[in-house]
């Protein structure tokens, strides 16, 4: 049985690769940080499942990373834990730096000294495009970070090639452009639309303010992008991958798409702008060439940004519905 060590495991990414993985026969441990609540909502379905463990630690602990890889000896190690929300980085650009860059160090040094012969993912972003350099852009195009949580994201992914190079680890990063899905967190703009667009379709609220509506992403879904990851880990050589849908939209498409999908009817209406959740550096638009995961993994996404909108205007519908306030 392959022993997978996941960190980030309560997050959106890390809750749908436990599933797959223990679907896949894997023995999956994941690694929880320890909260006065139990943050467990997004592994509700998977908790009891006897392949499945839990191992307290954090990423900015390195003995708990250690000691942790170190008794289970996994096959596969993937780091997917991070301080994520971009306008976060802003506010606590130490804190981002520590979790999402330095965490990172940590994580390898854990796998370097305590289990070498895993193989080490990396959860590297095409936030680190910034302010693009070519269009698509691919494995290949210059980073230009626009924010601290950029500039981390940087960090992780050289320091993941240079222990490669350096240690000869298997040690992939993959560069993946935004995925969302029902388990998104709230905070992001996606998710921020689908839960708004059904509390106002049950008439629990009157509008969603927003900030800057012409920012353009290349969006999918993630349950594909954890596939790309696991992909990347059965191959015979360590190499990072751009995995991106290769279409780009702008925040206002996904509204009008929203509100057309509850049946809303003119998307304005509902709309209001807030100059709070402008960026002070904002990414104006991304779209991934993901032509060499295409050929090299055999990797495509399976849902379009019509089928990504609807299903999570459908899923939060539904989770309203259920809810009083
Ligand atoms: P997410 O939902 O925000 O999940 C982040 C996870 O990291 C959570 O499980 C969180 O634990 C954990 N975490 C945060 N700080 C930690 C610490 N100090 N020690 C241990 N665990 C910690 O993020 P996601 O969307 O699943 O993304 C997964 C990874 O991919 C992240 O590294 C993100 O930056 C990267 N990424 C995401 C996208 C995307 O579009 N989703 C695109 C490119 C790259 P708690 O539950 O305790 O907070
Ligand atoms: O949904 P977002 O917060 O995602 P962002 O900044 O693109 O970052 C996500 O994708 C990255 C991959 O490129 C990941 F690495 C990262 O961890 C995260 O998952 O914002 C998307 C766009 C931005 O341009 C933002 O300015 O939406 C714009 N936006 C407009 N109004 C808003 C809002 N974003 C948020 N979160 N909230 C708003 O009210």
């Amino acid at each position: 049985m392959k022993k997978a060590f996941i960190t980030g495991i309560t997050g959106q990414d890390g809750s749908y690769l436990a599933e797959l993985l223990l679907d896949e026969g894997y023995q999956v441990y994941g690694l929880t940080r320890r909260t006065s609540t139990q943050n467990f909502a997004r592994i509700q379905n998977i908790i009891h499942n006897p392949n499945l463990e839990l191992i307290s630690g954090d990423l900015i602990d390195q003995h708990s990373l250690s000691f942790a890889l170190k008794e289970i000896q996994p096959d596969e190690v993937y780091n997917l834990a991070a301080q994520s929300f971009v306008q976060a980085s802003w506010e606590q650009p130490i804190l981002t730096g520590e979790f999402t860059a330095i965490g990172v160090a940590r994580v390898l040094e854990a796998v370097r000294f305590s289990a070498p012969k895993a193989k080490f993912y990396q959860a590297s972003s095409s936030e680190m495009f910034g302010k693009v350099r070519e269009v698509p852009q691919n494995e290949d195009t210059p980073f230009y970070p626009r924010s601290p949580y950029g500039v981390a994201k940087v960090y992780g992914h050289w320091i993941t090639v240079n222990y490669r190079e350096s240690y000869d680890m298997f040690a992939v990063s993959g560069i993946l452009f935004n995925h969302e899905s029902p388990k998104r967190g709230l905070e992001f703009v996606t998710r921020k639309i689908t839960n708004a667009v059904a509390r106002i379709k049950l008439g629990k609220q009157e509008y969603i303010e927003l900030g800057n509506l012409d920012a353009k992403r290349d969006w999918g879904y993630a349950k594909d992008y954890v596939k790309a990851m696991h992909l990347m880990l059965q191959q015979d050589s360590a190499e990072d991958f751009v995995i991106a849908t290769g279409e780009t939209h702008s925040v206002q498409d996904f509204l009008e798409l929203a509100c057309k999908a509850a049946d809303l009817g003119d998307w304005q209406q509902y709309y209001k702008h807030n100059p709070k959740y402008d960026r002070p550096a904002e990414v104006d638009v991304l779209i991934g060439d993901a032509s060499k995961a295409k050929k090299m993994l055999n990797w495509q996404p399976s849902v379009n940004f019509e089928e990504l909108v609807k299903l999570m205007v459908e899923a939060d519908i539904k989770i309203e519905e259920k809810t009083v306030h």
